[in-house]
């Protein structure tokens, strides 16, 4: 099982590269590395199990996180209404988005980064996202709201971006925080 020491930390560059696509049909291992990634997110969101193996609470991880470069992500999030958002996807796009912008009020944190960084990261607020998922079976995912923001979140992993890179606390005051 994944655990933080599988986690690279900032300062490794593959945080900053490029990952390449997955090329499908995806092997056995990827299928098995994305769904590793995903049972990670599990485990940390279990207060006993992230208890035991020291685990910090994911929403969203990575593959270059782990050390991977495949442009592939895993997010198990659930939203404000309580919808719970739990996928592996590979290659993934954002095929379009909302102009409106949103941010977390709170800022953002990263399983790669164990230091504070303040500051509002504004995120689209609505996006629509084509990917494949663990199977290989194409998917497209209308997000709003928390899981909207974990996705670029990831999507900006893949792109070698970190969240304190978009920090922008001009462009926050032009738009509305997320209401939780
Ligand atoms: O990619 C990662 O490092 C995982 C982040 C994802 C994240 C997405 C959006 C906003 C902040 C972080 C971790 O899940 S950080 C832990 C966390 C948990 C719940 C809510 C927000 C952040
Ligand atoms: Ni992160």
């Amino acid at each position: 099982m994944l655990t933080m020491k599988d986690i690279r930390r900032e300062g490794d560059p593959i945080l900053t590269q490029v990952a390449q696509e997955v090329e499908l049909p995806a092997s056995e291992e990827e299928k098995q590395i994305l769904s590793d990634m995903l049972q990670f997110l599990i485990n940390s969101q279990d207060p006993e199990t992230a208890l035991e193996y020291e685990l910090r609470s994911g929403i969203g991880i990575a593959a270059p996180q782990i050390g991977i470069g495949k442009r592939m992500f895993a997010v198990h999030v659930t939203d404000h209404r309580g919808n719970l958002y739990s996928y592996g996807i590979m290659n993934p796009k954002i095929i379009s988005h909302s102009v409106e912008k949103t941010y977390l009020e709170g800022g953002e944190g990263c399983l790669s980064v164990d230091r504070e960084v303040p500051g509002a990261v504004p995120r689209y607020a609505r996006i629509t996202v084509k990917g494949f998922d663990i199977e290989g079976n194409p998917l497209k995912l209308r997000l709003k709201g928390l899981p909207s923001i974990v996705v670029q979140h990831e999507i900006d992993h893949l792109d070698g971006v970190m969240f304190y890179d978009r920090i922008n606390e001009d462009e926050a005051k032009e738009i509305s925080p997320l209401q939780r």
